[in-house]
């Protein structure tokens, strides 16, 4: 894992100016809240006025207390110095209503995505770094800033969050784990950033995994499971209580499956689905297919059928996937 130090530029920016309006993506997650509040610390120990900006909405249960530091919209009177920070947005468009107003500004990107359509006057962008958390960490321990315990619980929290606590992490990753280790020892919580993330879900959380896995369907020999979610648990449960990170981490503990679908009727003629993967079977190409896209390892797409015909699409397609010997 090869991470490059911020360049000089990026440092003399984030000195240069008095006032800094942050800005991170849409539907957030720990990763983006908690670089965007780090730097935000950063930036007020050096006597610079901050404001936050998110365009939400806020759904995911561990980061509901950060929600009241974020605006949802700018300030009648932007301050005429101010420049803007954008993390974790790998396009503009990722900004939501916020796109605008950010392309009128001055603006950072700090982020670890690759893009297809990168943005901003200035980038620190580092793909293989796991977290923009750890980006952040390597800002401001390049400027000589001593992180408090406050800044490390919020990096830790971001870089526990992006990794999976640390399980998508492969082989020669050390740099991450020294990274979390600096962090540790100026007092942030494994255990505590744990309990953040996993921690606090609601019961009706829970029994919708259980419906999910319950209808759980073997398919090609039992290398796919597939699963949906009908409109009467959109109903029953509501979709505030979805937990697909845990769903497919459970799934995919079983002994021979390497790929998972899951449909969700949206309405009552169109259903989602999203498709994860292990091992390199190729399941961006298997959404193109459908007219969705993403990753080899995790992509999804929107079909124009009823759940019930969506899942023969689904199965048909799946049965004739071609898995990596
Ligand atoms: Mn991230």
């Amino acid at each position: 894992m090869q991470i490059n130090l911020p360049r000089p530029e990026v440092l003399d920016y984030l000195r240069a100016h008095n006032s800094y309006f942050l800005f991170s993506h849409i539907e957030p997650d720990g990763d983006c809240l908690a670089s965007s509040a780090a730097l935000g610390r950063f930036l007020e120990a050096h006597g610079k006025t901050v404001h936050h900006f998110n365009p939400g909405p806020f759904i995911r249960v561990e980061i509901q207390s950060y929600r009241e530091q974020f605006l949802e919209a700018l300030p009648e009177r932007v301050p005429e110095d101010s420049v803007a920070v954008v993390l974790d947005c790998s396009t503009a468009d990722r900004l939501g209503h916020f796109a605008d107003s950010v392309a009128g500004m001055p603006t950072l990107v700090i982020d670890h995505h690759s893009s297809s359509d990168p943005f901003g006057d200035l980038r620190y962008v580092e793909p293989s770094a796991p977290s923009t958390t750890l980006l952040i960490q390597l800002i401001m321990e390049a400027a000589g800033h001593t992180i408090t315990r406050d800044e490390a619980e919020l990096l830790l929290f971001g870089l526990c969050t992006d990794t999976g606590f640390f399980r998508h992490l492969d082989s020669f990753s050390g740099v991450a784990f020294a990274a979390a280790a600096r962090l540790i020892d100026v007092g942030a919580s494994p255990k505590e950033a744990h309990a953040r993330i996993f921690g606090g879900k609601s019961l009706a959380s829970r029994k919708l995994l259980a419906e999910l896995i319950t209808r759980a369907k073997e398919l090609a020999g039992g290398r796919c499971l597939l699963t949906y979610e009908t409109l009467t648990d959109v109903a029953t449960y509501g979709k505030d209580n979805r937990d697909s990170d845990l769903l497919y981490q459970l799934l995919m503990g079983t002994e021979t499956c390497t790929v998972i679908a899951l449909a969700r009727a949206e309405t009552a003629t169109t259903t989602s689905v999203s498709f994860r993967s292990r091992d390199g079977t190729d399941v961006g190409s298997l959404a193109q297919q459908l007219g969705g896209g993403g990753h080899r390892a995790a992509a999804g797409c929107l079909l124009e059928q009823p759940l019930e015909a969506a899942l023969a699409t689904i199965t048909d397609l799946l049965a004739n996937l071609d898995f990596p010997q």
